[in-house]
């Protein structure tokens, strides 16, 4: 019986076929591709300490206003929770494309371009390079002068830290919700998306703007948009439905592609 990899028609070899003939691929990957790493979704349920609060409510400057401790509380824990996780095959499978400096069909080089919304570094552990659109866990700075804070931290330590510059609190490097996205990882963003062929969005909801809009930008410009999710969110804009885990579908998509590309 024909596996959805062997049928031609399947949205796999659709995918493969699309990937294949694009000279240009963006990806945009959001928190399901580090779940099998052991990460929680940005929308799974919380737990212990931390299940009676939504993370929308701490990810925003008021509530870090309004309770400085409670916020810096909450990151020190998640991260806590993510310091030993590592890379699954999801990640290395885009490294290996990457690295691959692949080519099309046609014996042009493919530009492969990675975004990414986590604020994880699991991408980077693998060695791929990715334009960080909500920042950094690991980064720290002031949230008054803005100053990189970069003293080492005890990340079992509820204690807040103080600007040596201004004696603002230390806050995570960490776009919260109503906040501007960097700049320059946003205009990377926004000019991949809208030079691609190909537009692939990985393990994310797209509930959250601005990043949620870059497949419709990659689409007015005629893109192929591909999404790979267990859970599919049926957006119009997706033109074709992987349906399945990023750590079982992105090896077998570069495996295919490999088989493809030079
Ligand atoms: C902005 C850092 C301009 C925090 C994050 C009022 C005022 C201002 C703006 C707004 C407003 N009302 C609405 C907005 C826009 C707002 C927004 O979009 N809100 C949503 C809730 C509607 N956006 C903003 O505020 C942005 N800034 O607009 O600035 C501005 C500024 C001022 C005034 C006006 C305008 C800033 C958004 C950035 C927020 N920060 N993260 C932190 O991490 O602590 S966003 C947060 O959500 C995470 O970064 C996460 O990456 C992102 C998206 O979530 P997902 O990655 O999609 O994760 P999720 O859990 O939702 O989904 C996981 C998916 O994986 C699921 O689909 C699941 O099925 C799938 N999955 C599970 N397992 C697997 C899998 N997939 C593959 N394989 C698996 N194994
Ligand atoms: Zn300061």
């Amino acid at each position: 019986m024909n596996t959805a990899a062997e049928n031609p028609q399947s949205p796999f070899h659709q995918a493969v076929h699309a990937i294949i003939s694009a000279r240009k691929v963006c990806i945009l990957t959001g928190a399901g591709i580090s779940a099998e790493s052991g990460i929680p979704t940005f929308r799974d349920k919380q737990t212990g300490l931390w299940e009676n609060y939504r993370a929308e409510d701490l990810a925003n400057i008021n509530a870090f206003h309004r309770d400085p401790q409670l916020v810096w509380s909450w990151y020190q824990w998640r991260r806590t929770l993510v310091q030993d996780k590592k890379p699954n095959p999801a990640h290395h499978a885009l490294f290996e494309w990457v690295q691959k400096t692949p080519s099309t069909q046609s014996g042009q080089t493919q530009e492969v371009v990675l975004i990414t919304q986590n604020v994880d570094d699991l991408h980077e552990q693998a060695g791929s390079t990715a334009a960080h659109l909500h920042g950094h866990l690991w980064k720290n700075r002031c949230a008054d002068c803005h100053k990189p804070y970069e003293a080492p931290i005890d990340y079992q330590s509820d204690a807040l830290l103080i600007c040596e510059h201004c004696g603002g609190y230390v806050r995570p490097d960490i776009v919260w919700f109503g906040e501007m996205l960097p700049q320059q990882a946003w205009q990377h963003a926004e000019l991949a998306a809208s030079e691609c062929d190909v537009f692939i969005s990985i393990g994310t909801s797209s509930i959250v703007y601005p990043a949620a809009g870059l497949a419709g930008l990659a689409k007015s410009h005629g893109a192929t948009i591909i999404e790979v999710n267990p859970n599919p969110t049926n957006a119009p804009v997706v033109d074709i439905q992987l349906e399945g885990k990023a750590g079982d579908i992105l090896p077998a998509l570069v495996a295919a592609l490999n088989d493809n590309l030079t």
